[in-house]
């Protein structure tokens, strides 16, 4: 995304926020978050638009228009820095906490002077929120629980901010004279779900340079530490970068140390010592000569130790290097495998891009199928009827092979309510190339009752694929409690695919569930769940996170020709349980 969409959409996004603080008109909240949203997925820079171009985008009116024009002219919106001004900071770090709304946090700070998120804990264990009106035990329940939430984040982002941060810093760096190789190591190119900071590697003769370059950088706020191997700083965002320079002839062996996890790095050091070898970050040494021997790249490195290259999302000591040794490494599924995304979304329900958009962007990435899923009637604030779902799909079966010969597959996300009723019934849903199914709501169920909701959507004959299975937003709200186990064996059982939804702050399943969910012999499939032409590239999320889970390409329903995806998808209605 264009920074200067991000800058802007966090910035209607807080004025939302402090709108409702305020007590606000709710309406004129909501009309600024869906502001805030159509600029974050516009795919051009909102920067370089006019007032009248900037009222072409949906959600943004004169009003709006007009702060945008005046941010990029002035570097602030006047009534958002009037608005902040109004309300203490105190009640700003309240309303991070998951769960507790902005209207609670304003009665906290009112009622009884709360303004931290210490504070409140403290209250809520001496029993002072019971008197408070709109506050009961299930309240204090659900603040305490976003505390443990926003505790156990700690300091750690999201998988796609670390990333660009990361890929901006090298593209900087890579442009310096003397730079032989730049890359991102660490939990980053491990492609972990949440990052606590960022590594990054140069291999060069002169650290000086680089070192230098990386505390100007107009993104960097302070610098932490500034010296000639490493150097730490912090971003403007609040994130650290730690850099470190090589030397080209021991690359090799500082990237493998810098991209961890230290569990892997334990196995290697252990097997080089077996070895008569001596690894570090300098190289890799024969112990008796303390001659270094094949530190140039990490290839040479495993070679020398007799294995093979490993996947750096595999580096997590899961029995990865035992395979290895064994010649059983998986050959995890990657990014140019996927021949289509079987889970999207269009401004129909809502998405921001209208269907010609997405199908346009979806035929760019060069995919040779790729499905529309909007949602069905039951979830109700998205209005979708069957008259609407149905002239969508003769506009699909236009549009079908019109762009470079993509075929496109009309879907929807169905709903899974309480007692695991789906939207429709089956003869309207026999009319669909496939369903996506998914829960919304009612995340409270008990373990027995979430479990059966799952497994019978899986028997549900329609039913192709489970989305985001858990409905965890990482840091925000924690997964449903179910029997997961009776689940994946009842999507092995009635050939439903599991999927690895890619937005970053979902990654659901989670690497250890795929882990869990693949010893059932289940199928998955990777969705980006666009919602956005931008959301598209969030594939390599659910990429990584599927190969942080061991899947093959074998394994991933969305990397198989069309023909064969076709026979799952109605394998899974004829019979459930047969094998295509
Ligand atoms: P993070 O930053 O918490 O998301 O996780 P990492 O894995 O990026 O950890 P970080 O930044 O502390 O260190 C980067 C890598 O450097 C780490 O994955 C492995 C290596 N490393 C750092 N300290 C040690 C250590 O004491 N022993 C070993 N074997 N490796 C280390
Ligand atoms: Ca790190
Ligand atoms: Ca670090």
């Amino acid at each position: 995304m264009a920074r200067p969409n991000e800058e802007v959409e966090a910035l209607l996004r807080e004025y939302a926020d402090l709108i409702a603080i305020t007590h606000g008109d709710a309406f004129k909240a909501r009309v600024y978050e869906k502001a805030a949203r159509a600029i974050g997925g516009h795919p051009a820079d909102v920067s370089r638009l006019d007032a009248k171009e900037l009222r072409e985008i949906p959600g943004v009116g004169k009003s709006i228009a007009e702060k945008i024009v005046e941010y990029f002219r002035t570097g602030s919106i006047t009534v958002v820095e009037e608005t902040r001004a109004q309300i203490p900071a105190g009640v700003r770090e309240l309303v991070t906490i998951p769960t507790l709304g902005p209207k609670k946090a304003m009665t906290l700070y009112e009622d009884l002077h709360i303004s931290s998120v210490d504070e409140l804990a403290d209250a809520i264990r001496a029993e002072k929120l019971r008197d408070l009106k709109g506050f009961g035990e299930k309240t204090e329940q659900n603040i305490l629980h976003g505390i443990a939430l926003l505790q156990q984040a700690g300091d750690r982002i999201l998988l796609d901010m670390a990333m660009k941060s990361a890929e901006d810093i090298v593209a900087e760096l890579s442009r310096l004279t003397g730079c032989e190789s730049c890359t991102y190591a660490g939990s980053l190119r491990r492609m972990r779900e949440t990052i606590g900071d960022i590594d990054i590697l140069v291999a060069a003769e002169r650290s000086a340079p680089f070192m230098d370059a990386l505390s100007a950088l107009p993104s960097t706020a302070d610098v932490i530490a500034h010296g000639a191997k490493k150097t730490s700083v912090r971003t403007v965002k609040g994130l650290q970068i730690d850099l470190r320079v090589l030397p080209p002839d021991s690359w090799g062996a500082g990237l493998q140390y810098f991209t961890g996890s230290k569990a892997h790095n334990i196995r290697t050091r252990t097997i080089a010592v077996r070895r008569g070898l001596k690894l570090s970050e300098y190289g890799l040494f024969d112990t008796e000569s303390g001659k270094r021997t094949a530190s140039r790249s990490e290839e040479e490195v495993y070679a020398r130790l007799g294995l093979p290259w490993i996947p750096p999302t595999l580096r997590e000591d899961r029995g990865e290097v035992q395979a290895g040794m064994r010649g059983e490494l998986p050959q995890v599924v990657e990014e140019k495998d996927i021949r289509g995304d079987l889970h999207t979304h269009t401004d129909l329900t809502d998405g921001l891009a209208p269907l010609e958009d997405m199908v346009h962007a979806a035929a760019e990435r060069g995919y040779a199928y790729y499905a529309v899923t909007d949602h069905a009637p039951n979830l109700y604030m998205q209005r979708m009827t069957d008259e609407k779902i149905l002239a969508q799909r003769r506009l699909v079966r236009e549009l079908d092979g019109a762009h470079h010969r993509m075929r496109l597959l009309h879907g929807t996300e169905l709903n899974i309510g309480p007692d695991g009723e789906l939207d429709w019934p089956d003869d309207f849903l026999e009319g669909f190339d496939l369903c996506v199914a998914a829960v919304h709501s009612h995340f409270g169920l008990s373990r027995a009752a979430m479990t059966r909701r799952l497994v019978r959507a899986c028997e549900n004959p329609h039913v192709n694929i489970i989305g985001h299975p858990t409905t965890r937003l990482i840091g925000r709200r924690p997964g449903i409690d179910a029997d997961l186990d009776e689940v994946f064996a009842a999507c092995a059982r009635t050939g439903t695919a599991l999927e690895v939804n890619a937005q970053p702050d979902r990654l659901d399943l989670s690497d250890e569930d795929i882990l869990r969910a693949r010893q059932y012999g289940t199928k998955f499939a990777i969705d980006t769940d666009a919602h956005s032409v931008l959301h598209l590239a969030y594939l390599r999320y659910g990429v990584g996170t599927a190969q942080r889970g061991w899947l093959t390409k074998d394994d991933v329903v969305n990397t198989w020709p069309l023909g064969r995806l076709r026979r799952f998808l109605r394998g899974g209605r004829a019979a459930r349980g047969r094998t295509p």
